[in-house]
């Protein structure tokens, strides 16, 4: 049985290649930190999954600003594979709290290729990178030779996690993958980010229990794709013969108000959209604003467009994306609808 080790486990990526693990018949551990609320909502159901599945899910306290923890952890657990799903992933929390994102970013996953280098284990070690190094775009669509210019202190941190990974490849011959995935969404998604924040806020609106949904940049542009789907690729990755770097995204692009205008078609509310900049408004078939845009959310420095090109992915890994925009999009609206009328249901 083999088994891995998942960092950033009770995350949304964390979740979904679990349960994909299990499926495979892994063993599966994940490091989760402490915190004063259970942060485990995510994972809860896969401690007592299907029978003979019992005692193959474990969890260990550790993070990663603290190499002990990591590395008493790796040698505990001897895994075959490591996956560094962990971080502190919300690009414009970055600018908030530089100093701690490249700790848990940029010197956390050094501190696990360090310690599987210095423990002499023959473990293979998969990066989370991410489309966000390409930032100010130098080549569209981006591949895995577009140069990369990173615009936020996520970017720079994660681009130090790259190259650490690239670095003890080459030095030391580690079997050590970068994912460079392009965004991916689900109803896991975390509910800070804009595609889980505009379908859990059209749900309420829906219903009558919310009422305006603040945004930042309308314009931005993103290449988005299922969770689902990308986790299949991280495990890909780590089957090949050779380590190497991966794109993974849908070629496919749409603005933040297209998502807007899909997750109202799918909820059934008419939106119309007027004025421009700070005075852009989202109208409803009465005339109501239910979309208004919030300087809070703009960032000091943005990601305009990203758009990605995963030809090598498709020839050596065989990756095609299954879900459509569309389906995303249908998909989290409906599980934040049903969520949605829970919650009135339970007030009211
Ligand atoms: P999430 O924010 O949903 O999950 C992040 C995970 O990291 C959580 O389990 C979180 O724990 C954990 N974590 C954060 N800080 C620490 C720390 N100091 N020590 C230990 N654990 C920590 O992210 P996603 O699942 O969406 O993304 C997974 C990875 O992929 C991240 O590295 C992200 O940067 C990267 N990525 C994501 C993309 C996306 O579109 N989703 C695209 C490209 C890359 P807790 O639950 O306690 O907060
Ligand atoms: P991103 O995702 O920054 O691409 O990082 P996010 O969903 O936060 O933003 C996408 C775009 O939408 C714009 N935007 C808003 N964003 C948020 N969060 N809230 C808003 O109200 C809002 N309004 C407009 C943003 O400015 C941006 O342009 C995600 C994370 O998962 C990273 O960890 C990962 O590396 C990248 O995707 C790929």
């Amino acid at each position: 049985m083999k088994r891995a080790l998942i960092t950033g486990i009770t995350g949304q990526d964390g979740a979904y290649l679990s349960e994909f693990l299990l499926g495979k018949g892994y063993e599966v551990h994940g490091i989760k930190r402490r915190t004063s609320l259970f942060n485990t909502a995510r994972i809860d159901h896969l401690f007592d999954g299907p029978p003979g599945q019992e005692g193959r899910f474990v969890l260990h306290h550790g993070d990663m600003t603290d190499s002990s923890s990591l590395t008493r952890i790796l040698q505990q657990v001897q895994p075959d594979e490591v996956y560094n799903l962990a971080a502190q992933s919300h690009v414009a929390v970055s600018f908030e709290e530089p100093e701690y994102t490249a700790n848990s970013d940029a010197l956390g996953p050094l501190r696990l290729l360090e310690a599987i280098r210095f423990l002499g284990m023959k473990t293979r070690f998969y990066q989370a990178s991410t489309s966000e190094l390409y930032g100010l775009v130098q080549e569209t669509p981006q591949r895995e030779t577009t140069p990369f210019y990173p615009r936020s202190p996520y970017a720079v941190a994660k681009l130090y996690a790259y190259w650490i990974t690239v670095n003890y490849r080459e030095a030391y011959g580690l079997f050590a993958c970068n994912g460079i995935l392009f965004n991916h969404e689900s109803p896991l998604r975390g509910e800070t980010f804009v595609t889980r924040k505009i379908t859990r806020a059209l749900a309420r609106i829906k219903l009558g229990t919310g009422d305006v949904l603040r945004l930042g940049n309308l314009d931005a542009k993103r290449d988005w794709g299922h969770a689902r789907d990308y986790v299949e690729m991280m495990w890909l990755m780590l089957q090949q013969d050779e380590p190497e770097d991966f794109v993974i995204a849908t070629g496919v692009q749409y603005s933040v108000r297209d998502f807007v205008r899909a997750a109202c078609a799918e909820l059934g509310i008419e939106i119309t959209f007027e004025g421009e900049g700070l005075e852009e408004v989202g109208r409803d078939g009465q005339g109501r604003v239910i979309v208004s845009v919030d300087p809070r959310y703009f960032r000091p420095a943005e990601v305009e467009t990203l758009l990605g090109d995963a030809g090598r992915a498709h020839q050596k890994l065989g990756w095609k994306p299954r879900t459509s925009f569309e389906t995303l999009v249908a998909e989290m609206a409906a599980a934040d609808l049903a969520e949605a009328r829970r919650e009135a249901a339970h007030h009211g």
